[in-house]
């Protein structure tokens, strides 16, 4: 039997979603999932650690979601952050940016996007 939970997750699609803190990343991800990931909240720098989520979509199979940490974190902390949050990199095989700055070069956060990066603009 093929059972789609049975799937390492290296073999599943990992999809990340990057942003500034606050872009409302974890908010993506409890609506991509229709569940209760992550921990959503109007301060700054509310998730720390990686948040990974395995599920299976259709059309898509067996899939990963991981949110992460805003990358304009700050502090000693936030520098910590941030290093966890560009480990995920490597595992992402698309790439989801969001930003609310019209200006997307105010966005960027200069990291080489070397694979597919789907850019949403934060309707806030
Ligand atoms: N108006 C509006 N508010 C949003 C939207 N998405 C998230 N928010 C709000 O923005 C705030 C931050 O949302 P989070 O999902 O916690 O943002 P985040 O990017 O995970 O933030 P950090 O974990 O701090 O990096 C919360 O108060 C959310 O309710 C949106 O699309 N529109
Ligand atoms: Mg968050």
């Amino acid at each position: 039997m093929n059972d789609l939970n049975q799937t390492p997750n290296a073999n599943r699609l990992h999809i990340a979603i990057y942003g500034k803190r606050n872009s409302g990343k974890s908010s993506l991800i409890n609506a991509l999932t229709n569940q209760d990931v992550a921990l959503v909240s109007d301060i700054a720098g509310t998730t720390t650690d990686p948040v990974y989520k395995a599920m299976e979509v259709r059309g898509l199979g067996a899939c990963v979601f991981i949110d992460t940490a805003g990358f304009d974190d700050e502090g000693e902390l936030g520098e910590l952050r941030i290093q966890k949050t560009r480990q995920t990199l490597p595992k992402a095989d698309i790439a989801i940016l969001l930003f609310s700055n019209p200006d997307f070069s105010m966005e960027n956060p200069g990291w080489k996007y070397s694979k597919p990066t789907v850019f949403r603009s934060s309707p806030l």
